[in-house]
């Protein structure tokens, strides 16, 4: 075990984020109304996020666990022995842990996340169950540029990008980000990267709008979170989820709908909405094989390998910078 990887103290790189009144008030006085999805995962959000990916209309995680497992040990010949893998937006470490079975040499996992006490914990209970694998969390926004720990330029990297998180970014964002994973990890580095494929209508929209209405809880959370956090006057039965498949962009939009014309006010300020306004609350892009390889390539990637379930639901690729 490096001491200094398995040190208490993770590397710090935050540029301070008290933005989401502004992104609130911003997002609520353009037209149309927005709200980033990035404020989907409060506690109550999380709790409600955890749900949805054991739903029975919800495939991706299902999925993208199964391809994980049935072909980890191809996935795992793609990294090379030695490697330390970053997990870019940590999340839980479900996936990891699958994709760890088949990864007996690497030498160190670093996973990167804004929220420094979800970090600790996860890092405490890898640490508690695997003992030999130096963790080396660190706090950042992975959408900004950040540095990896010091120690760790010794050693080959691979990055970990699970989830279909990718798609909640517009295709030039998506682009951008995958360009900057790969001036984190540098020429030569491996990227592992779990996204979400283009299907039949009904079955993305349901995974969206599911029939227990998890989906529809985790949309209007955000309400719920703004009257919380930002002394907002909403009610959220006012509200309506929304999910639709929009074929020319490829990407499953969240709204709420306001259900009345009426007026709501966050942190004193006033927004009118009209009945049946809505705010665009979230993207989920949806690729082909050859559309996100088409994506990686402009953001300096090529193709190594792509993964897909018996059903082309959900896809896992490998890339090399
Ligand atoms: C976490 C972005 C992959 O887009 O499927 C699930 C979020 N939103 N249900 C997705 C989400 C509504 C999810 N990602």
């Amino acid at each position: 075990i490096d001491p200094r990887l398995s040190a208490e103290a993770p590397t710090v790189s935050l540029p301070e984020n008290g933005l989401f009144l502004t992104d609130v008030w911003d997002g609520l006085a353009a037209n149309p109304k927005t709200l980033s999805a990035k404020y989907f995962y409060d506690a109550a959000g999380s709790a409600l996020f955890e749900k949805i990916t054991v739903l029975p209309e919800y495939y991706p995680t299902r999925t993208e666990l199964r391809i994980l497992d049935e072909r980890g040990p191809e996935i795992a010949a793609h990294l090379p022995e030695g490697a330390a893998l970053v997990e870019f937006g940590s999340g839980s470490t479900v996936k990891l842990r699958r994709l760890l079975r088949h990864l007996p040499g690497l030498s160190a996992y670093v996973p990167v996340d804004v929220s420094a006490e979800f970090l600790r914990e996860q890092a405490e209970a890898l640490r508690a169950d695997l003992p030999a694998l130096p963790v080396a969390p660190v706090v950042a926004d992975f959408t900004r540029p950040f540095a990896l720990p010091q120690s760790l330029s010794d050693r080959p990297l691979a990055g970990f990008f699970p989830g279909s998180t990718i798609g909640n970014f517009e295709p030039a964002e998506a682009a951008r980000l995958l360009d900057g994973f790969g001036r984190i990890l540098g020429e030569g580095a491996t990227l592992i990267v779990g996204v979400d494929l283009v299907k039949d209508r009904a079955v993305l929209e349901a995974a969206y709008d599911d029939a227990a209405g998890v989906t529809a809880a985790f949309n209007l959370n955000l309400l719920h979170r703004i009257n919380r956090e930002l002394a907002g006057d909403i009610d959220p039965e006012t509200f309506a989820h929304r999910a639709v498949f929009t074929e020319a962009e490829s990407r499953i939009e969240m709204h709420l709908v306001s259900r009345v014309a009426q007026t709501i006010h966050v942190a004193g300020r006033a927004f009118a909405f009209a009945e049946g306004e809505s705010i665009h609350t979230e993207n989920s892009y949806k690729y082909t094989i050859a559309s996100f390889r088409a994506l990686a390539a402009r953001a300096g990637w090529s193709a190594v390998e792509a993964w897909t379930d018996a059903d082309g639901l959900f896809s896992v690729h490998a890339l090399r910078r």
